[in-house]
């Protein structure tokens, strides 16, 4: 088993790489038999399946599904992989996931969104086909995260109602959401690099830090090389660190979306025999004050919360979206998204390193309430700890993303103002929101940490953070149909916050719902035009304070949500683009607003 490494696998000379994405066996387990009858080594009535894809909107008996579902495969090794060790990685199982390999157990995972990786270089047979069974669950559990509801109800959702019921507004996708990839590896390998940068002067400085396992003793040599500059690395205990400086670099920006490849190599005897590529962008972020700085400048984020929602492929890696999401965040004007509510695609963090666009990485830490049993609360915090380890493993190489997010709009009592928060809630959450926020540190010195917290909700938990993010709905769940008032509620909140916390602050959502086609003069609720008012009247407030760091509106597109009294169609119409990316009057005003260019 690798040291805990998650680097994206990559073909070369001394690598290989097989994705095992396509059609699949599938097959639901309703009465949870499949383990005690052996479906691991064949599933008795399999129907096809995309990997990846959701379940959900494939067969109708699926849509609604909670509990286990199983999915196989049979694959050859390539012959050339002999001697070689051989890794099973899965990029999301949504979201308990039990894997074998020729009917061995060979791991389990806890947890949507993020990468698992086992070695199965044991289990595989090479004169004949291998299978993977993959039993993957997805209960709406209380000690879970996000948690199912509990007893304090149901979180935001809960208050929205909503079936199947969760604790969150967006539709519990489930399945095999991104690739299952084999990977082969020489028996010493590169297990992981982390890849920091600091400016000096005109200098760009990356410290690199690697992790091998070594066959041998773990010691080793290997270098670092990044364009034609070049340092050794000596293995102690399998670890290694170099410096390298690059004279007049050229700085990573939404601007100048720079990238530099970095490779690392292993040497046996004056021979390479691993090499590891990631592309880097050189850049910093800080927060001084109330600014929150990128390279040393003022940089303000423009943007969206976003989710991985489409039909058919639901919460599936869509790479045709991603592709059009990009080229309408630059058609927009837009420089930046949240990954609201969970780590999305790694293909998705790539795309934004190369297009210049920052990303607010958030783990799927959504729907906590702090009024539920301590047991429940400290069964989370291991869980979303574990989380943020994750999440940092695989994205802490990206330059896109400036800011880790550790939680959306946790609880601590009555919602949207109707009442106080409970001082025993907001105890508990202090000490979950200290302990997140001093490992997301430990694990990460190089970028500031934010909480993103509720419209009404504790205020202490901003505290803690670098960054004070806010989610505020003054127009819409409270001044409904009254714009300006709720406009003015909003300004006043902005000058309070500042008062209290002096850190910069971003509204990391605020929005409508607005069912496109539908129009009003004087603007309406749910009309075009309410939306695009709305809109205008939080960005005219925040462009008046420059504390300000950041506007993301909630959200970029409608995306599918539980069925409610309150969602109508199962859909959450907030975006500014409906679910097949086509843009409302507010998209329009954002694009004037925010200079957008050219075409899409
Ligand atoms: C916030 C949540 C977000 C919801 C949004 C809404 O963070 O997930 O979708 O409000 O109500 O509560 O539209």
């Amino acid at each position: 088993t690798p040291a805990g490494g998650l680097l994206l696998p990559q073909q070369n000379q001394h690598r290989n790489l097989l994705d095992l994405s396509g059609l699949w066996h599938f097959q639901l387990d309703p009465g949870e038999e499949g383990e005690a009858q052996g479906w691991s080594t064949a599933l008795p009535a399999p129907r096809p399946i995309p990997v990846p894809c959701s379940w959900n909107d494939l067969y109708d008996d699926a849509r609604d599904y909670l509990g286990p579902a199983w999915y196989a495969k049979d694959f050859w090794v390539p012959p050339g992989w002999q001697g070689q060790r051989v890794f099973l990685r899965v990029g999301s199982a949504n979201y308990a996931a039990r894997v074998w390999v020729g009917g061995a157990l060979v791991t389990e995972h806890l947890g949507g969104h993020l990468p698992f990786v086992v070695e199965i270089t044991q289990e595989l047979t090479w004169d004949r086909p291998n299978t993977v069974a993959i039993r993957v669950e997805n209960l709406q559990l209380p000690g879970r995260v996000p948690p199912g509801p509990g007893p304090s109800g149901g979180g935001v959702a809960g208050v929205l109602g909503g079936y199947p019921a969760t604790t969150y507004d967006f539709f519990p996708y489930a399945g095999l959401h991104r690739a299952v990839v084999l990977y082969s590896t020489p028996a010493g390998y590169i297990d992981d690099v982390t890849a920091r940068t600091s400016i000096e002067g005109t200098d760009g400085v990356v410290h690199v830090r690697v992790k091998s396992v070594w066959h041998g003793a773990g010691q080793g040599q290997g270098k670092l090389r990044l364009a034609d500059l070049e340092a050794d690395l000596s293995f102690q205990n399998g670890e290694a660190a170099a410096t390298l400086r690059v004279p007049a670099a050229r700085l990573w920006s939404p601007q100048d979306p720079h990238l530099y490849p970095l490779t690392v190599t292993l040497e046996e005897d004056g021979r390479v025999t691993d090499a590891y590529t990631l592309d880097i962008g050189l850049r910093t972020v800080e927060v001084r004050g109330d600014q929150l700085l990128l390279n040393g400048e003022p940089v303000f984020l423009k943007g969206f919360g976003k989710h991985e929602d489409f039909p058919l492929s639901g919460r599936a890696l869509n790479l045709p979206m991603w592709i059009r999401d990009y080229a309408l965040l630059r058609w927009v004007g837009a420089n930046s998204y949240r990954t609201t509510h969970y780590p999305y695609a790694e293909e998705a963090m790539l795309l934004a390193d190369r297009l210049g666009v920052l990303v607010i990485n958030e783990i799927p830490a959504v729907g906590l309430n702090f009024e539920d049993p301590q047991e429940l609360t400290d069964a989370r915090l291991a869980q979303c700890l574990q989380q943020l380890r994750e999440l940092i493993a695989r994205d802490k190489n990206h330059p896109s993303t400036v800011l880790w997010c550790v939680a959306n709009e946790p609880m601590g009592g009555p919602l949207l103002g109707t009442g106080d928060p409970v001082p025993a809630a907001v105890e508990s959450g202090l000490a979950f929101f200290r302990e997140l926020y001093g490992e997301a540190r430990r694990l990460d010195p190089t970028r500031p940490v934010t909480l993103v917290g509720v419209q009404g909700g504790p205020l202490e938990w901003h505290g803690l953070f670098d960054v004070v993010a806010i989610n505020r709905y003054y127009g819409w769940y409270t001044h409904g149909g009254r714009l300006e008032e709720g406009a003015r509620a909003f300004a006043r909140e902005l000058d309070e916050l500042h008062a209290m916390f002096g850190k910069p602050l971003m509204v990391t959502e605020f929005g409508t719902d607005t069912l496109p086609g539908v129009h009003a003069t004087p603007p309406e609720m749910w009309t075009e035009e309410y939306q695009s008012e709305f809109l205008r009247g939080f960005l005219d407030a925040a462009a008046e304070r420059p504390f300000v760091a950041g506007m993301q509106v909630w959200n970029f597109a409608d995306f599918k949500t539980g069925q409610g009294t309150s969602r109508a169609a199962g859909m959450n119409f907030k975006g500014v683009f409906t679910r097949d990316r086509r843009p409302k009057l507010a998209a329009h005003m954002l694009r004037e607003r925010w200079g957008g260019k050219g075409d899409g």
